[in-house]
């Protein structure tokens, strides 16, 4: 009798890991020290839900799971609600991960957020905040965001806790105008922003439409386009 149980704990085993082991939620579940940073699968939503990311597996410890990355100016961020709802670009590139998947993925755990940026003469920083959630999206995808901890770039997001989501279709910023049709972008606006990081890629400072660029103002002002910028979720312990 012990041999059979024994036997079929052995043939469902298999089973156990596929369904289980193998379909991280996010990178910290996919993160070993032989393991670089590049696109790998996540499954935010459950096992029908595989979505393409670029896992930052260096930056602070590793283990960030990428939401939000421009680069190079090659995808277009000025985009309706359903496409920041859903997520665009591509994983090994310029991308949007999606308010859904994002909102699943700080539901399932406590998370901390780091912000990468450079600017065009090789000069970086970051900005972390040791909590990161957003709400559903019955309440805006509202932001929670908390806990500054200063890599070089000063804090220009707190300003934007406690905001909802805003594209230029659906207007939940706390001004009676539209901030994401005035600053070319989509964000957590306020009465509109510190930090524009879906605005107009524009190769660097530029003053001749205001604050409309890829801007974390506390670091490169309103009128200064960043090269890159990034945003990345981890879990805490
Ligand atoms: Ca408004």
């Amino acid at each position: 009798m012990k041999l059979v149980s024994v036997t079929v704990l052995f043939l469902l085993a298999p089973q156990l890991i596929s369904s289980q082991l193998l379909l991280p939620l996010d990178c910290s579940e996919i993160y070993n020290n032989s393991l670089s940073s590049g696109v790998y699968t996540i499954y935010p939503i459950g096992s029908t839900s595989a979505v393409q990311v670029y896992c930052d597996m260096d930056s602070e410890g590793g283990r960030w799971t990428v939401f939000q990355r421009r680069m190079d100016g090659s995808v277009n961020f000025y985009r309706p609600w359903d496409h920041y709802k859903m997520g665009f670009g591509t994983a090994a590139g310029e991308y949007w991960l999606g308010l859904e998947n994002l909102f699943h993925l700080t539901l399932r755990k406590k998370n901390e957020l780091l912000v990468n940026m450079e600017d065009f003469s090789g000069n970086k920083a970051f900005a972390r905040y040791t909590s990161f959630t957003i709400d559903p999206e019955s309440f805006g995808y509202r932001l929670h965001v908390s806990g500054f901890v200063d890599g070089g770039a000063g804090d220009s997001l707190s300003n934007h806790d406690g905001l909802k989501f805003s594209t230029f279709d659906k207007d939940q910023d706390a001004v009676n105008h539209n901030c994401a049709k005035k600053y070319l972008g989509a964000f957590w606006y306020n009465t509109c922003h510190q930090t524009n990081p879906n605005g107009v890629y524009r190769w660097g400072a530029d003053g001749t439409m205001n604050a409309v660029g890829v801007e974390w103002s506390r670091w490169k002002g309103h009128d200064y386009s960043l090269k890159s910028i990034s945003m990345k979720i981890r879990p805490v312990e």
